[in-house]
């Protein structure tokens, strides 16, 4: 098997797809079989790791090892099963819901000692599965099933709370923009330690059009900006607008006008270690900002299971192999009379 080369369709199971007719997630599947088959993965030694949601449905989809597990446990079963064997290549699927609200803690965590994960967060903005109760990433003012008057919370977002977290990998896309989504994938898999790649997806049956002011294909060039490190932060249209900070503010300005050139407009860093102007990037939407789209920060750091694995030899290597019995009866012991 080892010089099979697997393609898109290698990574599919037999299972039928049960998402609704026109959901996201069928866009982000297609992008992940991709993604796979293009990083030369082999569905034996992969591992895709969900909770619950509809979203967390996915691994039935796969021809990998999966594992649908329990809500918002995703991120720390994942992590068991990367510790355990570091030599897989792991995926965590997962929903707003799952991973930000029952979750969240177990994601904040995941980020924060930078397993070698990547991660997949379906955000529709919605819990899909229960029937629409708004999640923690739904608008305030947003009515739902849970919030017949609107809801008067603010949301999370999700590049915030993963670079709070001291996250070193955040890439955001849109499912109908299958190209970034599979770009995203594979520079997530790519990058060692826990990836976050949140993709803005569509539920036809709850928050349909949620995402359209960025999604229409009419308006997106004007509304996105494709990050793409080393490249000038520039996008539109008529690709003459660009992004320059003014203060301590990111600003839009317009290429030829006011004597602005290319050279003024910002260039992205997403190795950069220091988070500032991600963050910047990441909150942008709105008020004239586009939204940022692509890989917005990608910086090494130590590894936790790297790190465990490092430490478990080096103990090792330290102390003489004993058998149970002999460590049972090393230390403190006594015999009862
Ligand atoms: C312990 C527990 N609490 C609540 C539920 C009910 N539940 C299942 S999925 C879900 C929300 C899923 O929302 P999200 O993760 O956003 O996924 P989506 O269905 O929108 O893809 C909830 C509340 C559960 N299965 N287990
Ligand atoms: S309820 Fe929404 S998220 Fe769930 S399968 Fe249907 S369209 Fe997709």
């Amino acid at each position: 098997m080892e010089n099979k080369q697997y393609t898109a369709g290698d990574f599919k199971s037999a299972a039928k797809v049960t998402w609704c007719p026109g959901c996201g997630d069928f866009a982000i599947l297609s992008s992940l079989q991709k993604a796979m088959a293009e990083l030369k993965l082999t569905p034996e030694n992969t591992a895709v790791i969900s909770g619950i949601g509809c979203s967390s449905r996915l691994p039935y989809f796969m021809a990998t090892y999966g594992f649908h597990t329990i809500h918002g446990r995703g991120s720390a079963i994942a992590t068991g099963v990367k510790v355990a064997n570091p030599d897989l290549s792991v995926w965590q699927i997962t929903g707003d819901g799952d991973c930000l609200a029952i979750g969240g803690n177990h994601f904040i965590h995941a980020v924060r000692r930078n397993v070698d994960l990547n991660i997949i967060l379906m955000n529709n903005k919605i819990y899909g599965l229960t029937k629409g109760q708004y999640s923690p990433t739904t608008e305030r003012g947003y009515v739902t099933k849970t919030s017949p008057y609107g809801t008067i919370e603010d949301p999370f977002v999700p590049a915030e709370l993963t670079m709070g977290a001291r996250g070193n990998f955040f890439a955001r896309s849109i499912d109908v923009d299958l190209s970034t989504t599979f770009d995203c994938m594979i520079e997530a898999a790519k990058h060692k330690g826990a990836s976050v790649v949140e993709v803005l997806q569509n539920c036809v049956i709850f928050t349909d059009g949620v995402h359209d002011y960025y999604s229409d294909k009419e308006t997106r060039p004007d509304r996105t900006i494709l990050l793409k490190h080393g490249e000038k932060m520039i996008f539109g249209a008529n690709r003459d607008k660009g992004l320059v900070l003014d203060g301590l503010k990111l600003k839009v300005v317009t290429i030829g006008e006011n004597g602005i050139t290319q050279e003024d407009i910002l260039t992205h860093d997403a190795t950069e270690a220091d988070n500032a102007l991600h963050y910047k990037l990441a909150l942008m939407h709105n008020e004239g900002l586009p939204l940022a789209i692509g890989v917005i920060r990608n910086v090494e750091a130590p590894v936790y299971d790297q790190e465990v694995k490092a430490q478990i030899a080096e103990v090792q290597a330290n102390k003489p192999q004993r058998k149970l019995r002999d460590f049972l009866l090393s230390g403190e012991t006594w015999e009862v009379k």
